[in-house]
């Protein structure tokens, strides 16, 4: 297969603007070779050129509810009730209504600049919990949406065994999530034999509520070591306690106690960690994965940005319930909940001179990739080639140098200023339409019609 030569006036690189690149792609790749020369045939990408953002983690189905919890119950609402919201919408979820649920869900991740996604997938059987004919028929699903999507996908199985830390039986209407650990792994395996460039196999437990200890080592001890692992781990005040009354400590410290948690864990909604536990989670190299639209529409708490980031932890983010679907606004959201709190501006830039904007979206870029466990986040020779064009004509860009653009897409954009999106060398959204969209729009219109009827 033949080299594309492309150029960027600017592209975003090792965590600076460089100008003038030459960028090559090759069987889905990237091969950087350094500033383009006048005069030779390449392609002019755009003025900003941006390595697509993963997104670390998504529960593809919920896109199809968002909106439809917003009005008050009885009670106080919460975290909780919005659950029980959730799962009565869950029960009505079928393989086809996934699969385009979720392809449009990816068509609205790609134009909003996101090239991958971490699908944390736990409907995995029919609403009487018993398994479909085809026991990955739902994970299926996932995966055929992301290939028609165009999105670069790490697909989760999740294991979801019981209703509580004290190893209740899973609810009724949690039936549909469970597994035995060995049909879990079976599943695992099954997905792993379609993996390549557009898609890896990773594992995740659903969280310290849903998974025994025991089944936790069971599960780590038959996975290979590179393989990444993801759970939610202490997003509510409630979990945390009841942690702590039914084994002795906090979900992250229990976590950090008793398995090897390193770089390939990605640890989903760390919200709540006292000083030793974000001084752990730092230094064991795991990801936080952090989805602040998601936390504040749930209520969940404000994760301690600045000391994580002063002890050198990893952080990458996702839209999870896709309230919201796009990195600027999980990226603004995360700086503003730590402004807020802290009644203070510039969180996020740890060093005068630092932009927030570069240093939230480095970042995320980085920790996205290793929860991703896949080469991407990076204009870099060997990385797969999504690449976001920015519109250099949008108003918001107007009469600024490349020092400020990240910090004007970031924080001053009210329309999405994503205009071009390759994923994996492909094109697949040019002028801020996605190449397939009426197709996959119509069809998700008819599903959510049906699960409504
Ligand atoms: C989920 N979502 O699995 O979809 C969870 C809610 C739970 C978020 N945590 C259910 N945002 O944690 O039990
Ligand atoms: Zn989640």
């Amino acid at each position: 297969m033949s080299t594309s030569m492309y150029r960027a006036d600017h592209a975003w690189q090792g965590n600076r603007w460089n100008q003038d690149m030459a960028l090559g792609v090759r069987d889905g790749r990237l091969a950087i070779d350094g500033q383009a020369i006048a005069g030779e045939p390449s392609i002019r990408l755009g003025k900003y050129v941006l390595p697509g953002m993963p997104n670390l983690h998504s529960h593809a189905f919920q896109r199809a509810m968002a909106g439809m919890a917003e009005r008050r119950g009885p009670g106080d609402d919460s975290f909780w009730t919005w659950r029980e919201t959730m799962y009565g919408f869950a029960q009505r979820v079928g393989p086809d209504d996934l699969k385009a649920i979720a392809a449009q869900l990816y068509v609205e991740m790609l134009k909003a600049g996101y090239t991958h996604v971490c699908e944390f997938h736990y409907l995995h059987h029919q609403p009487d919990g018993s398994p479909w004919p085809d026991a990955a028929a739902m994970s299926q699903a996932v995966v055929e949406a992301a290939e028609e999507a165009g999105i670069g996908l790490t697909i989760l199985p999740v294991l979801y065994m019981t209703g509580g830390f004290d190893g209740r039986p899973l609810g009724e209407r949690q039936r549909r999530f469970g597994h035995t650990v060995e049909a879990y792994l079976r599943l695992v395996q099954s997905l792993r034999d379609g993996d390549g460039m557009h898609k890896t196999t990773g594992v995740a437990l659903h969280s310290l509520r849903a998974v025994r200890p025991d089944a936790i080592h069971a599960v780590l001890g038959a996975i290979p070591r590179d393989m990444p692992v993801h759970i939610h781990i202490a997003e509510q005040m409630p979990e945390v306690e009841e942690c702590l009354s039914e084994r002795g400590c906090r979900p992250v410290q229990w976590l950090l106690d008793n398995v090897q948690v390193d770089a390939r864990w990605c640890l989903v909604h760390a919200t709540h960690l006292d000083a030793g536990e974000t001084r752990g989670l730092a230094q064991s190299g795991a990801v936080a994965g952090l989805c602040p639209t998601t936390e504040a529409n749930l209520g969940d708490g404000v994760f301690p940005l600045a000391s994580f980031i002063d002890q050198g932890g990893v952080l990458g983010i996702g839209s999870d319930s896709h309230i919201s679907v796009s990195p600027v606004e999980e990226l603004r959201w995360l700086e503003y909940g730590q402004r807020l709190v802290a009644r203070q501006r510039n969180v996020a830039a740890r060093h005068a001179g630092q932009s927030v904007g570069e240093s939230l979206f480095a970042r995320s870029l980085a920790g996205g990739a290793a929860a991703s466990g896949t080469a991407i986040g990076a204009i870099a020779t060997g990385a797969r080639a999504d690449l976001v064009v920015l519109d250099d004509l949008a108003p918001v860009l107007a009469a600024r140098d490349a020092a400020d653009v990240m910090d004007s897409f970031i924080f001053s954009g009210n329309v999405p200023l994503v205009r071009d999106v390759m994923a994996a060398g492909q094109w697949v959204v040019r002028d801020g339409q996605h190449i397939d969209q009426s197709r996959i729009a119509d069809r998700y219109r008819l599903a959510v019609e049906r699960l409504k009827a």
